[in-house]
């Protein structure tokens, strides 16, 4: 198999889990979280850089790079890993959800989604052996199948169909995946905020034999409460000897309550986008740089972190920046907040290991704001 699980250990008292991704382009330490870089690139960051802060695995779409620059030019440049210089670990999501994000005039059929470019406007169309064409040329090491993320809220029978089309969807992948030695295929579970479906998906899911499985349809609008009370009944229906990767989640505490609930992997544009317009995650919680409190504030961005950002520059240096609309103000807040996730994810997994998770919380949550 492409990628293997190593589950190392279990927290006592909750469902954490400290773990080993081993891929193709090395081996990722979990839980972990995946820096997102839609176009083939991380906003701001070049792949020395986001090394140097310890990212283990990018984050990728298919959607983006099918309409630009297309997976073809793709494929000739040596794949993703090739064409953008980065030779650790790479993730591909499958366009099943960036299709109902942002392109227009979706149809959706059995046979798949026909929508118009949010680019050009051409009519073009993904099925699940479109989807895996793509993903195979792009080559990334752990590859997600093609779904259908519903919006929330939505009608129960909508959800119940969906749900069995992603599992119809999710043969036809890997009927149709080409690269089985060297990429491994995820399948992904929906069925909305309804119990009953997403045991039933789970199970559908499940009964396919893939290296990993996903927990999509979350952080769609819905309440915390309610994405934590799925994770709750859902996360335990997936195997304990793959990876559970929950899609598009990524803020401080939802890394927390994932990591509580089983949840080995995690994305976000979260961290890249509220920094490039001025919001820094630190120690003591949000720091909204371009206030006028930090004109002449010539301390770190956060008193507690070691990045290359706080380790050089102050903050009225770095609100100045951004208030000029100057790049490099862009790059040192991305620099900042991508650090302190991955440094986070670190400290949880120390956490895990040491079986000190809850207190490890309980103190983050204090320092951090929380509650
Ligand atoms: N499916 C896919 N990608 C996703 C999601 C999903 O449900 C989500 C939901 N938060 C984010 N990204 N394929
Ligand atoms: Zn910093």
């Amino acid at each position: 198999m492409a990628v293997t699980y190593e589950l190392l250990n279990t927290c006592s008292y909750s469902r954490a889990r400290r773990g080993r991704l081993h891929t193709p382009h090395g081996v990722i330490e979990t839980p972990v979280f995946m820096p997102v870089g839609t176009q083939a690139t991380v906003k701001t960051m070049s792949p020395e850089e986001l090394k140097e802060i310890g990212a283990q695995i990018i984050l990728s779409n298919t959607y983006h790079l099918f309409l630009r620059p297309g997976h073809e030019l793709i494929r000739e440049a040596g794949g993703l890993h090739g064409f953008m210089n980065w030779d650790r670990a790479i993730l591909t999501d499958s366009g099943g959800f960036q299709v109902f994000s942002l392109s227009s005039l979706r149809k959706i059929s059995e046979e798949g989604v026909e929508f118009r470019s949010h680019l050009s406007g051409e009519k073009l169309f993904l099925s699940p052996e479109k989807a895996i064409e793509i993903e195979n040329a792009l080559g990334a090491d752990i590859i997600m199948a093609f779904d259908e993320c519903p919006p929330f809220p939505a009608a129960r029978e909508y959800l119940k169909d969906s749900a069995e089309r992603t599992f119809r969807w999710l043969k036809r992948c890997k009927e149709a995946h080409r690269r089985p030695y060297d990429q491994a295929l995820f399948g992904i579970v929906q069925g909305g905020m309804e119990r009953d479906l997403r045991r039933e998906s789970a199970e559908q899911i499940t009964s396919i034999d893939l290296p990993g499985y996903a927990i999509g349809g979350l952080s769609v609008g819905e309440p915390k409460p309610i994405m934590y009370e799925v994770l709750e009944y859902t996360t335990p229906l997936l195997p304990k000897d793959k990876p559970r990767y929950l899609m598009g989640v990524g803020s401080p505490d939802d890394l927390f309550e994932g990591v509580e609930r089983g949840i080995d992997m995690f994305d976000c544009v979260l961290p890249t986008r509220i920094a490039r317009n001025g919001t820094c995650m630190t120690s003591i919680g949000k720091l909204v740089i371009r206030n006028a409190q930090y004109a002449k504030d010539f301390s770190k961005l956060d008193p507690n972190c070691s990045c290359y950002t706080c380790s050089n520059y102050s903050r009225a240096y770095i609100r100045h920046l951004l208030k000029a609309d100057e790049i490099f103000g862009l790059r040192l807040t991305t620099i900042h907040n991508l650090y302190f996730l991955i440094e986070l994810m670190k400290k949880i997994r120390q956490a895990i290991e040491e079986d000190r998770f809850l207190q490890f919380k309980k103190d983050f949550y204090t320092s951090y704001g929380y509650n």
